[in-house]
């Protein structure tokens, strides 16, 4: 509407500003006359607006939180917690700055989940708050009743009860205690991040309204629970499908001919290993995966970033050079959606699961931290589209043994269709009388309306 200033808060890790910044282009697009400010570290600015945005969004960098001259550990939780910490104020401030220059009150913050005190902030300014979960229904559930499971399990002594599965939780059932994010009920309860995900849970349901990158077709009970905790729960995903190829900014880049390679390989054969810019299994494990893809015989396409190449055994490169190609960056999206690809080995980040569903391609997950194990366990056990790898990390005869399951068993078979099913009910989720479809329409009228 004609008035309207969404103050847009990112949280700058990880690849939540990615998608933050992906659904404000949308509905910058959709409603021109609306102003976004979007905050976000200049950090996390700089690596995302190389491309073109909608002359709506006005960007503003904002401080890290970290003191002047102060040197950060190796843990890189670190940084994420000094940013929590400094946030409230860092958001407060910008915002005032940001009302000045536009010459418009803010009417709705669109925020990152993380950002939960994005509650308070809206309460005093008297306008909406619509918080976005960047990862699955299963995580956000498990930080919903983060009390509950802790009443239930314990927060001490849980070692013993680990297998236990989450019975007491609608549409958790498959879910055993091991498999949820730490800081639930095992790791460190009184870390900065911790506390951030227990008041995030606690604060969610004040929300105007919750909107999350999946679609409610994927876990229709978890659907169902979800949407009686919040005022309102929009399910938009998968928003790569929602904005299909044809509205894609830049051209297709494949640099290393990936694709070209692929059509000389039969259909369902390929193994694409990638694990993201982040997040990189150690070196032993890196290993791991290229004697089992070279005893395998699999064909793979293994993205890599260039400075971990040099972990790769001896020789390996040239050994391969007919079986696979390791590259530092490959088009996945359009690799997870060739007939030639049989399985896509990942973390089981959110958006890892979300693009391997999207393609119908069945998964292998070795999970690294937050809400990984749960989607490693949603695929294996809950959609039945794939496995947690064998010993839980990468070892020569387990990661073999897993490609064998997947590749070539009934077993893998089985996860075939079904994932096949799952792509399915995703396109029908964002064509024009799916469900995301329409729940994209109620966010735009959440976020534009004054
Ligand atoms: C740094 C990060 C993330 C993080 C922890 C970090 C991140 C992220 C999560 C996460 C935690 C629990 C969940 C889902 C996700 O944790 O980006 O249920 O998404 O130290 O960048």
């Amino acid at each position: 509407m004609a008035n309207s200033h969404v103050a847009v808060l990112a949280f700058p890790f990880g690849s939540h500003g990615q998608a933050i910044l992906a659904v404000t282009h949308r509905l910058a697009t959709a409603s021109p006359s609306t102003v976004f400010s979007f905050f976000n570290t200049s950090q996390s600015n700089f690596s995302l607006f190389s491309s073109d945005r909608p002359a709506n969004i006005r960007v503003h960098d904002v401080s890290d939180g970290v003191p002047e001259g102060y040197v950060l550990s190796r843990n890189p939780q670190e940084a994420v917690e000094l940013f929590l910490e400094a946030a409230p104020k860092i958001f407060r401030r910008e915002l005032a700055v940001a009302e000045t220059e536009v010459s418009r009150k803010v009417t709705c913050m669109l925020t990152d989940a993380f950002i939960w005190f994005a509650a308070d902030m809206a309460a005093e300014m008297k306008v909406s708050w619509v918080a976005f979960w960047t990862s699955g229904q299963n995580s956000l559930t498990a930080h919903l009743y983060t009390d509950l499971i802790r009443e239930t399990i314990g927060v001490k002594e849980v070692d013993g009860r680990m297998e236990e599965t989450l019975g007491f939780i609608s549409g958790m059932e498959k879910i055993r205690v091991k498999d949820i994010p730490g800081g639930v009920v095992f790791g460190n309860l009184d870390s900065v991040f911790s506390t951030t995900l227990h008041q995030m849970g606690l604060a969610l349901p004040r929300a105007t309204a919750v909107y999350m990158n999946s679609f409610e077709e994927l876990d229709p009970t978890l659907t169902v629970n979800l949407r009686s905790k919040f005022k309102r729960y929009l399910s938009i995903g998968p928003l790569a499908l929602l904005f299909s190829p044809s509205q894609r900014e830049t051209p297709l880049h494949d640099p290393h001919a990936c694709l070209a390679w692929m059509e000389k390989r039969s259909i369902d054969s390929v193994a694409y290993i990638a694990f993201g810019r982040v997040m990189t299994p150690p070196p032993g494990e890196l290993v791991a995966i290229a004697q089992g893809l070279e005893s395998s015989k699999v064909p793979f396409v293994w993205s890599l970033q260039e400075k971990n190449m040099v972990h790769l055994p001896k020789g390996f490169l040239d050994r391969t050079r007919e079986q696979g190609m390791v590259v530092p960056w490959a088009p996945q999206v359009e690799l997870l959606n060739h007939e030639a690809m049989g399985v896509f080995v990942s973390h089981g980040g959110w958006n890892s699961v979300l693009e391997s569903v999207s393609a119908g391609v069945p998964m292998i997950c070795r999970p690294i931290f937050g809400d990984h194990a749960l989607n490693a366990r949603s695929v294996e056990a809950v959609w039945e589209i794939g496995m947690t790898i064998i010993k839980e990390s990468f070892t020569k005869d387990g990661f073999e043994e897993s490609l064998d399951r997947v590749l070539v068993q009934d077993d893998g078979k089985k996860m075939k269709v079904n994932s096949k099913k799952l792509k399915e009910l995703a396109q029908d989720a964002v064509s024009t009388e799916g469900s995301s479809f329409k729940n994209f329409k109620g966010l735009l009228d959440e976020v534009v309306k004054v």
